[in-house]
């Protein structure tokens, strides 16, 4: 190398060290309740906008989350709300169930919303809630916004003027006394016994189902599954069971194409992935037997989801792992003393040509987890917070974990992934909690991140 190729280089080195980590901008919102309802709607002109639903506090944050939100009391006794444009003008109202009125609040620019009774009714959804949560109640027939609220005899379906737009009766069907409030019960169950942490996980005591009589449509075709992850317990027997018992996700990312690939823990230890790739992702194609293979690391699946870290339409994978203590007395020793320990994520891309995942990781990064992570007995422990998004909008999934209780860090898939995050944020407490709202940004369609703690929301975006 010339003179001039060395300096290039360290030239190279140093722009590349500057370009590392960016700080995220971060929205924080104080919250009464942790449990707080976090979710998006159309805004004005159909563009997303973020509501919370605190308690009785409503906050619409109709210009961002960096704008002072508009916010609304909700009246006493309110159980069921919803936002959505009622009347046709481009601007969201809201709907709200009070005992048996039903309420709306109107915006018009600047000033405070306009507060009226609509009409009464005596929903079932009046006694649904001790508290109030959302709900669809405003939907679309023939392009008429119409109010769609279920008695004990029906599912009506009003105008926003209290005119009966049209009746569909509960379908007779041997459940007698059709669409009950009460027809079941069901209380949140936590630590969660069958789904994956941070999801909602719900007991029922027994349940009652009632469909609307001739809606004028066709049954709703079955829902596309995307993925059927099981339980963890579940994915620790799949390897010695037939193909058909292992869990799965798709292979392709569009909705259509059924190609699907099968994967299970490796026994004993469990800490490594088999996956089986099957093209007409029929099960009982298990006869002949797609080819098993096996990956260093545990399958990070959150929700079920998959990452397309490269955007070419194919499911990726990405798996953690842990180095192990050596077994001399001194190195067990060290390990106990060290109040973290090393985290590595490996990220394999799927092989077009091949028909495979790269056996061999194209990306990896790794951070210190505290050591009480590693001793939750979770699916997925110690990486906590984990999700696939698009914090760019650019079709191609990022990477976003905890890098300590305080801590949250985004990392992009580009040739591979570096150590530091492109993107991080500290806090000034413990994050409990995720979610993302998809698309949330206007104008990029890019994810946007929110994160809990025991009394704060805050909502992270890329400067
Ligand atoms: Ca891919
Ligand atoms: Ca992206």
């Amino acid at each position: 190398m010339t003179l001039t190729g060395i300096r290039e280089a360290a030239l190279i080195l140093c722009v590349g060290a500057l370009s590392l980590g960016a700080s995220f901008n971060v929205a924080e919102i104080h919250l009464d309740h942790p449990d707080a309802h976090v979710f998006l709607t159309q805004g004005i002109s159909e563009s997303p906008m973020i509501v919370i639903l605190d308690g009785y506090t409503l906050r619409l944050y109709r210009n961002g989350p960096d704008s002072p939100p508009t916010t609304i009391t909700l009246p006493p006794g309110a159980t069921a709300m919803d936002v959505s444009d009622t009347n046709d003008d481009g601007i969201p109202e809201v709907v709200v169930v009070v005992g048996t009125e039903i309420h709306r609040f109107e915006f018009s620019g600047d000033s405070p919303p306009s507060h009226a009774v609509l009409f009464s009714l005596n929903s079932v959804l009046r006694a649904s809630s001790p508290r109030p949560y959302p709900r669809v109640i405003v939907t679309r027939v023939e392009d008429t916004a119409v109010l769609a609220l279920p008695t004990a005899e029906a599912l009506e379906l009003w105008s926003p003027l209290g005119d009966l737009f049209a009746r569909h009766p509960w379908a007779d069907d041997g459940l007698d006394g059709g669409f009950t409030a009460a027809s079941f019960s069901a209380r949140a169950y936590r630590p969660n016994q069958a789904g994956q942490p941070g999801t909602l996980e719900l007991r029922l005591t027994s349940t009652a189902n009632a469909t609307p009589q001739a809606l004028g449509h066709e049954a709703p075709e079955a829902r596309l599954f995307r993925s059927r992850t099981g339980t963890p317990l579940q994915a620790r027997d799949a390897a010695l069971r037939p193909l058909p018992a292992w869990p799965w996700f798709s292979l392709h990312t569009e909705a259509d194409n059924p190609a699907r690939v099968f994967f299970a823990f490796d026994p004993p230890g469990f800490t490594d992935t088999l996956l089986r790739i099957s093209m007409a992702g029929n099960a009982a194609e298990s006869e002949s037997s797609p080819l098993r293979r096996r990956y260093a690391g545990t399958l990070v699946l959150p929700d079920g989801k998959t990452p397309d870290l490269n955007a070419d339409g194919f499911s990726d994978i990405v798996l953690w792992s842990t180095p192990r203590p050596g077994k001399s007395v001194q190195a067990l020793l060290r390990a106990a003393s060290e109040r973290d320990w090393p985290v590595r994520i490996t990220a394999h891309l799927f092989a077009v040509g091949k028909n495979r995942h790269d056996s061999r990781p194209s990306g990896s990064l790794t951070f210190r987890a505290p050591l009480a992570w590693f001793l939750k007995r979770e699916w997925g422990a110690p990486v906590r917070n984990f999700r696939f998004l698009d914090v760019d909008g650019d079709g191609a999934s990022e990477i976003g974990v905890s890098t300590g209780p305080t801590k949250f860090g985004v990392w992009r898939y580009a040739e591979g992934l570096k150590s530091a995050p492109d993107y991080d944020a500290t806090f000034p407490d413990e994050i409990t909690g995720i979610e993302i709202l998809k698309k949330a940004n206007p104008e990029t369609g890019a994810d946007l991140i929110t994160l809990r703690s025991s009394g704060n929301l805050y909502i992270l975006s890329i400067p």
